[in-house]
Formats: structure tokens, C-alpha cells, sequence
């Protein structure tokens, strides 16, 4: 094939002719030149413009990429990948693509390609480029230029837009097929276009490609990428947009690791995924759908578009997750309260319609309603409004109704049509409804009895300082380690609370027996907030809490049992990130009188070569903390200046809750694999 090289400034018209020729200002008065002249006209004047905003938009961004994209560590390095993704993702909800394609490549550059219409190649009149060079160059452009654009649903948590990732970029590639043609463009140094877009090409598919080099002077703390948290990310994307096909690559090893998603039944698979490892009470998921139709600002009809898929399982916990835009709304918002009010409203109605409750009997709460239930909860809204402090609560008001309408007359239906599956849901919320009156009887008649545990448990070590917002809870395996934590910390600011063996798998146990357990006792009186659906934030002792266990199987297997312990029963410590794990050190090498902590294996090697060390040196590798003195526990790992500690956060809660349930459970497989592999866990979590 022959490649023409053409500079193209390609209005369906003037296609094919170079830049330079279309803009050749001509002799012309305005009421002479036809609609297209008069805004190619426009074009060359804006372009000089735009040309220094958009200079000075990028540099913006490199001056404050937190700004934008939150953080310059992993989390924000894999914002990048997100954003490039959410366009092919909106180009697939308009219709128009079916595949999209994320490779990890060698080097850590990324590249993501789909088989959508391309982005625009005309000249945009706003800006006097392309519409290539405009998504890539113009803060908040994706989308917005030509009209008819699609239902565009990224601009929730993500959305910062392509441009974003082109200022924080060494080098991005560009490739468009559209028209029979093959467009390119390349920029560099933080969005410097080398050229403007050239046609260098013919072809007969259609689709973007887009290959970016994440800056290692804007990321300096990594440049390395995450094929499980792009896999896992990629797949939940997969879930909640069915039918698309989502293919994510590794190439950076010496095999290509490839995993396809394409999920018909969408986030009715995603229900069926989640209870994968539990027993559901029945076989179909519930689903239901709808849209309806909303006012913009700008006048203008568009869609809010809402599924719901749920299923019980013969489990006792609430997994209800809900999404707007693909963005996991963690603190819920008004989706969630939709399908609250409808299904506390049919189920109560159905309940009392059918006998299931007594005429003189207390309608059955939400709680009731959701246990063993899992639920997923997907809304597209082309204007989402994110609040709280997280920025993940759904705010719009228009979608409780829209919610509470959809689920209510499709719930009713599919109770109506399904006696069997309707009494199997009905006996047991009846049965959580029991529970929890015979609980409250319980409870009290404890308080009656004096019985409230309100003194603090003998083997906690507490700090004397009262100010919970410096205060830290070390919570300890093991008795020796508790000893030598005890006598290294700092004691005004740090209480230690030693944990005897291994506390109880909180997934099996029945509540009762999880309150006669003393380690749980312990630490339910220790951090003094009470537990869920009680557990008040405002009351607890410690605003830090740090798990601190040995670096081996059993140490990670404590590690995961606490995570479900506070997952279960304190929730909102991990959603408020007050969960810690310590990172004690792996080896230390001592030379010359002095000692040499590592935490990982490259970081052994680093300091093997620093200190000229020959083959053979010994170094110490600890197997438990108990190893290691007060001193160097405190020097270590424990000294506010100078550990290195994970906080504990629940990005992806269903993935959590996965390797909660697979650890657990009772299905023994995954069970084993997790221990094995049970690194995983704290490698999903944030720094
Ligand atoms: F944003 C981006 F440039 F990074 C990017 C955009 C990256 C990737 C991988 C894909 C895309 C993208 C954009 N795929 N498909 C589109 N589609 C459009 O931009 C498009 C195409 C046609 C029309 C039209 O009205 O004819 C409108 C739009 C927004």
C-alpha cells in the first residue's frame, strides 16, 4: 500500500487537503464564504490562542497532577489507565464499539486500543485543531466537541480527561483509523505535539490506539504497573457493561499473560460471581432495569439509565455495592436509597399480603431485608453529582424516585410470578427478624443486669495520651512481641494490645460465640466505637490501628482474619482508612557495628552492593517479630518517623469480600490457594 503523507486538517470536505492549504486566509467577506469557510476562518483564529492555553493547561497539570488525578503514587499511575479506558468505554455505551483491547507493554508504557468510530479528525472550531489534537491537549475537552457525540458517561471519579494523561506522559502515540484512513499523532515532554495529525495511512477497520509513557519525573514513587489491579478493574468494568469485550494483556514477561472478559448477563453475572463461593437460596438472579428521561442544564433530554441484580444466599451479611458511571459509589447515595425504599416497601407489603407477618407484628427493616443479600446496584447518569468525604455517595435526588420506581414494580412482578422462590426470600427475613428481636431482648436485658463491659481489657497497654487523633493501637501476635512492642513504643501516643494465637473466624462463628471470644471482646473494648450496626466512628480511642503480625503464612492468615473482624463489625474503620499494617523488616545485615534493615528482597541486594559486601556476608533473616528486641522493633517499625506502614483501604470492597469469603468459607480450595498466595491481600491494598 501506498502511504500518502499528507498533513490533514480533515473537515469532511477539505479532507485531504494539508493544513497549511485550508487555512490559507482568503480574499473573501464573510457573506460570500460558505458555512464551513466561516468556521475554518474561526478555526485559524482561535488556533494561535488555544496553541499558548493549551500549553499553559498542560503545565498546570504537571505542576499539580494531585489535582487531578489525586495521587502521583500506584493509585495515580493506574488513574491513567483508567481514563484512556473510560473513552473506548463511553464510545462502546454510544453504540459504536464492541472490544477494547489494554496492554501492559515492556517498559511500563500502556496501550489501549478499541474498534470504535475514532476519534474526530476534523478541525474543531472552538479550538482550531483537530479533534484528535483537542481531546489530547484541551483540559476537559473529551466529548464535548461535535455535537451528537453519544451518551458520554466518564466525568464521575475519572473523567479528568485524555488530556490529563497526556500532560503527565514522556511520550504518547495516537492512532486513528476513520474514513479508510490512518491518522497519526505524537507528543512528548508532557503533551508537546511533535507535528500536527498526519494522514500516514489506508485501512479498512475503524477504532483508536492509544499508546502513553507515564512520566517518571511526575510519578517518581513508581512507574510500575499492576496487572491484577488493571485485571481486576478491567473485569468489574466488564460486569457492569455487558456484552462488551474487554481484553487486557501483560507483555512484560517473557510469556504474555492475556485474560478476555465478555459478560452476557452483565451485573446479573457480576451477583453470581460474588456468591460464587456461597450457597444461593436460589438459582435466578432478580434483575431489573429501566430508564427515564431527565432535563439538563443546558435544556437539553437525556437518560438516566438504572439496573439492579440481586440474589440471597443462605449467608448472613449485607453485600449491597453500588455504581454510578462505573465508579463504585462506596458511601452509597441515592441509588442505594432507592433500592432501599423499594424493596422495604414490597417485601413488607408481600410479607403482610401473604401472611408472613402478623397483622399486629413491626414491619421487617431494611437490615432484615438485606441478610445474604448480595446486590448490585449499576446507574449511567450523564450529569452525576459526587458528595462526601470520599467523593463516592450519588447525590442526584431525581435517582431515589427513579430507583424506587424500577425495583418496586419489577420486584412486586417477579414476587407475584415466583411463589416458591418468594416464600424461600420471605421465611428468611422473617428468620433475620427474630434474630434481631431476640438480640435486642438480650441486649436488654444485659443492660438491665449491669452486664455493659465498660472497663478496659488487663492486657492492653493503653497510651496516656486521651487525644484519639494521635493515638495508635498496635495490635500484636503473640505475647513475646507483645512484650518487646510494650517496652519499645512510644508511650504517650502508642497502646499495645497483645493477641494470643488466632482469633475466631468471624465468617462461621454465630454472633454469641463471637462476643464469648476474649481476643474479640478485647478489641471491641479496646477501640471503644461498639460494633455495627452501632458503631459510632465518634467514640473510638484511636484514630490509627495497626495490625502487626509475623511476615509468614500465619501471620498473613491473622492479618486477613482481623481485616474480615473489622470488615464485619467495624466497617466504617476501613472505609475511613484508620486500618494499618506495620511492614517490619525482612533481613538485617550488620556491619562494621552497625545495622541494616531491609524490608524486601531487591532492598537486601541494594544494601549488599552499597556496603561492597562479598558473597557469603551473613545476614539475618527474621522469622517473627519476636525476634527482634524493644529497641530495634521500635527503630523498625514502630517509630512514627521511620516505619513504612500500608493503610488499609477497601478500593475495590466485592474483591475484599472475595478474599474474605474464599478464605472463610467453607469451599477449602481457594481457601488453600489464598494462604498460599495470601501476599495478594495486602499487595491490593493502598499505600
Ligand atoms: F480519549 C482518548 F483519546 F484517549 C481515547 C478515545 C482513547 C481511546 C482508547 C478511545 C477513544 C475513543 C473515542 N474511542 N472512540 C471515540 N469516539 C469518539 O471520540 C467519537 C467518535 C465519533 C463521534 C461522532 O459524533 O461522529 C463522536 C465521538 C465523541
Amino acid at each position: 500500500m501506498e502511504e500518502e503523507r499528507k498533513e490533514v486538517a480533515a473537515t469532511n470536505e477539505a479532507e485531504q487537503k494539508p493544513v497549511e492549504e485550508a487555512f490559507v486566509a482568503k480574499d473573501v467577506s464573510v457573506t460570500e464564504m460558505n458555512e464551513k469557510e466561516v468556521e475554518l476562518e474561526k478555526a485559524d483564529a482561535s488556533y494561535t490562542a488555544t496553541n499558548i492555553q493549551v500549553l499553559e493547561g498542560l503545565e498546570a497539570v504537571r505542576k499539580r497532577p494531585g489535582m487531578y488525578i489525586g495521587t502521583t503514587a500506584g493509585p495515580g499511575l493506574h488513574h491513567l489507565v483508567w481514563e484512556i479506558v473510560d473513552n473506548a468505554i463511553d464510545e462502546a455505551l454510544a453504540g459504536y464499539c464492541t472490544e477494547v483491547h489494554v496492554t501492559i507493554n515492556p517498559g511500563e508504557s500502556i496501550t489501549v486500543v478499541d474498534n470504535g468510530r475514532g476519534v474526530p479528525v476534523d478541525i474543531v472550531g472552538k479550538t482550531g485543531l483537530s479533534g484528535v489534537e483537542t481531546v489530547f491537549t484541551v483540559l476537559h475537552a473529551g466529548g464535548k466537541f461535535g455535537e451528537g457525540g453519544g451518551y458520554k458517561v466518564s466525568g464521575g471519579l475519572h473523567g479528568v480527561g485524555a488530556s490529563v494523561v497526556n500532560a503527565l506522559s514522556s511520550w504518547l502515540d495516537v492512532e486513528v483509523h476513520k474514513n479508510g484512513n490512518v491518522y497519526k499523532i505524537r507528543f512528548e515532554n508532557g503533551g508537546h505535539p511533535t507535528g500536527r495529525l498526519k494522514q500516514v495511512g489506508k485501512c479498512k477497520d475503524s477504532g483508536t490506539i492509544v499508546t502513553f509513557q507515564p512520566d517518571p519525573t511526575i510519578f517518581v514513587e513508581t512507574t510500575t504497573y499492576d496487572f491484577i489491579t488493571i485485571r481486576d478493574r478491567l473485569r468489574q468494568v466488564a460486569y457492569l457493561n455487558r456484552g462488551i469485550t474487554i481484553i487486557v494483556t501483560d507483555a512484560r514477561g517473557e510469556q504474555k499473560v492475556e485474560e478476555k472478559f465478555c459478560y452476557k448477563g452483565g451485573i446479573k453475572e457480576y451477583v453470581q460471581f460474588i456468591n460464587h463461593n456461597k450457597v444461593p437460596l436460589f438459582d435466578e438472579v432478580i434483575y431489573c432495569e429501566g430508564s427515564e428521561p431527565i432535563e439538563l442544564a443546558s435544556g437539553s433530554v437525556s437518560h438516566v439509565y438504572a439496573e439492579v441484580a440481586m440474589q440471597y444466599n443462605d449467608g448472613y451479611s449485607k453485600n449491597v455495592y453500588s455504581f454510578c458511571n462505573n465508579v463504585h459509589t462506596h458511601e452509597g447515595g441515592t441509588h442505594e436509597e432507592g433500592l432501599r425504599l423499594a424493596l422495604t416497601r414490597v417485601i413488607n407489603a408481600y410479607a403482610r399480603d401473604n401472611k408472613f407477618l402478623k397483622e399486629n407484628e413491626d414491619n421487617l427493616t431494611y437490615d432484615d431485608i438485606c441478610e445474604g443479600l448480595t446486590a448490585i446496584v449499576s446507574v449511567k447518569h450523564p450529569n452525576p453529582q459526587f458528595e462526601g468525604p470520599t467523593k463516592t455517595k450519588l447525590g442526584n435526588f431525581e435517582v431515589r424516585k427513579i430507583l424506587s420506581g424500577i425495583v418496586g414494580d419489577q420486584l412486586n412482578r417477579f414476587l407475584m410470578e415466583n411463589p416458591k422462590t418468594s416464600k424461600a426470600i420471605m421465611e428468611k427475613i422473617v428468620m433475620a427478624a427474630n434474630a434481631r428481636l431476640a438480640a435486642r431482648k438480650a441486649r436488654d436485658s444485659m443492660r438491665k443486669g449491669g452486664l455493659e463491659l465498660t472497663t478496659l481489657p488487663g492486657k492492653l497497654a493503653d497510651c496516656s495520651s486521651k487525644d484519639p487523633s494521635k493515638c495508635e493501637l498496635y495490635i500484636v501476635e503473640g505475647n513475646s512481641a507483645g512484650g518487646s512492642a510494650k517496652n519499645g513504643r512510644d508511650r504517650e501516643i502508642q497502646a499495645i494490645l497483645p493477641l494470643r494465637g488466632k482469633i475466631l473466624n468471624v465468617e462461621k462463628a454465630q454472633d454469641k460465640r463471637i462476643f464469648a471470644n476474649a481476643e474479640i471482646g478485647n478489641m471491641i473494648q479496646a477501640i471503644g466505637g461498639g460494633i455495627d450496626p452501632d458503631f459510632d466512628i465518634n467514640k473510638i480511642r484511636y484514630h490509627k490501628i495497626v495490625i502487626m503480625t509475623d511476615a509468614d503464612v500465619d501471620g498473613s492468615h491473622i492479618r486477613i482474619l482481623l481485616l474480615t473482624f473489622f470488615y464485619r463489625f467495624m466497617r466504617p474503620l476501613i472505609e475511613g482508612g484508620y486500618i494499618y499494617i506495620a511492614q517490619p523488616p525482612l533481613y538485617k545485615v550488620s556491619y562494621h557495628g552497625k545495622d541494616y534493615y531491609s524490608y524486601n528482597d531487591e532492598q537486601l541486594e541494594v544494601i549488599k552492593k552499597q556496603l561492597n559486601l562479598k558473597p557469603g556476608y551473613p545476614f539475618q533473616r527474621y522469622k517473627g517479630l519476636g525476634e527482634m528486641d524493644a529497641e530495634q522493633l521500635w527503630e523498625t517499625t514502630m517509630d512514627p518517623s521511620r516505619r513504612k506502614m500500608l493503610r488499609v483501604t477497601l478500593d475495590d470492597a466485592i474483591l475484599a469480600e472475595q478474599v474474605f469469603t474464599d478464605l472463610m468459607g467453607d469451599n477449602v480450595d481457594p481457601r488453600k490457594e489464598f494462604i498460599h498466595t495470601n501476599a495478594k491481600f495486602v499487595k491490593n491494598l493502598d499505600i
